[in-house]
């Protein structure tokens, strides 16, 4: 019987608007996948919305794992997502040094979107997201997270030799693979991939935005690279799921800020085919 493989996620908590851990728990599931949380922060809704309720976990968070510690936890993959506070990125540090041993640091640097960072996000905590990122795996940075690690300045199209520069740029501060989301052109969707040679890969897009993306991509990503699949076809994949659940979204009307609608689909996530994208 095969075992089980786990997950160290942590992230935020978004009661509503389908963002972080109430993507990662049913997606990873889904995919066979024991997802462990270590809230960051417990939020009523995501903060894309003009009001929110926002409980910051940091103090909090030591605590937490220290007895995941002692009950000598090991995690297949630890998965960085939404951090709420400089300090709290120095306690994800604390965290990888226990419990990052020969498995995989995913690290979504979930900073910002469209060119606009999180109001909860402040300059000294992108500086420290750099840090976090030198030591990943893999880093699934959007086209304006990826700017702000590559200290480029964000436009809305970007050639693919300036995004390959970005690549390298965020390859050279420690990164061994990465993955820039999002590239938009009229009606697909790019994602590059770098682990010292580029390669791009494209998806059918369409032409909505619901949040909770980036999330849903990087879940996935996690999901299937923990599934055997390389990260090629995995980011294929995965794009082509995020796809999917974009379309059946944007066919029920659901308010973009609600979050993407992956529920109806989730069975789909194992006959994702990297082919149709
Ligand atoms: O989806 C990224 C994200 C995660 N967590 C929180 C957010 C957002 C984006 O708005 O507000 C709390």
């Amino acid at each position: 019987m095969e075992k089980i493989k786990k997950v160290a996620a942590i992230n935020d908590l978004s009661g509503y608007g389908k963002c972080s851990l109430t993507v990662a728990l049913p997606i990873l599931s889904a995919m066979g996948v024991q997802c462990c949380p270590l809230p960051t922060a417990i939020l009523s809704n995501h903060t894309g919305y003009d009001s929110f309720f926002f409980d910051d976990y940091t103090d909090r968070m030591v605590k937490y794992f220290t007895e995941w510690e002692k009950l000598k936890l090991t995690f297949d993959c630890i998965y960085t997502g939404f951090l709420g506070s400089e300090k709290q990125i120095e306690i994800v540090e604390n965290f990888i040094s226990i419990f990052k041993k020969d498995n995989i640091l995913l690290v979504d640097p979930v900073m910002g979107d469209n060119g606009r960072i999180y109001p909860t996000y402040t300059d000294e905590m992108c500086v420290k997201m750099k840090k976090l990122v030198s030591g990943a795996d893999i880093v699934t940075p959007n086209l304006t997270e990826a700017c702000i690690l590559s200290d480029t300045k964000f436009k809305e199209h970007f050639n693919i030799d300036e995004i390959e520069e970005m690549a390298m740029k965020i390859h050279g501060l420690g990164a061994k693979q990465v993955v820039i989301t999002g590239i938009k052109h009229n009606d697909i969707i790019g994602n590059y991939i770098y682990d010292g040679i580029g390669d791009i890969c494209y998806a059918k897009n369409v032409p909505f935005q619901y949040s909770g993306t980036g999330d849903l991509f990087a879940s996935l990503l996690c999901g299937y690279i923990l599934s055997g699949y390389s990260l090629k076809i995995s980011v294929r994949k995965s794009a082509h799921f995020v796809y999917k659940a974009t379309l059946y979204s944007s066919e029920t009307g659901i308010e973009h800020k609600n979050g993407v609608a992956f529920e109806k689909i989730l069975k789909d996530v194992f006959f994702s085919n990297e082919n149709e994208c």
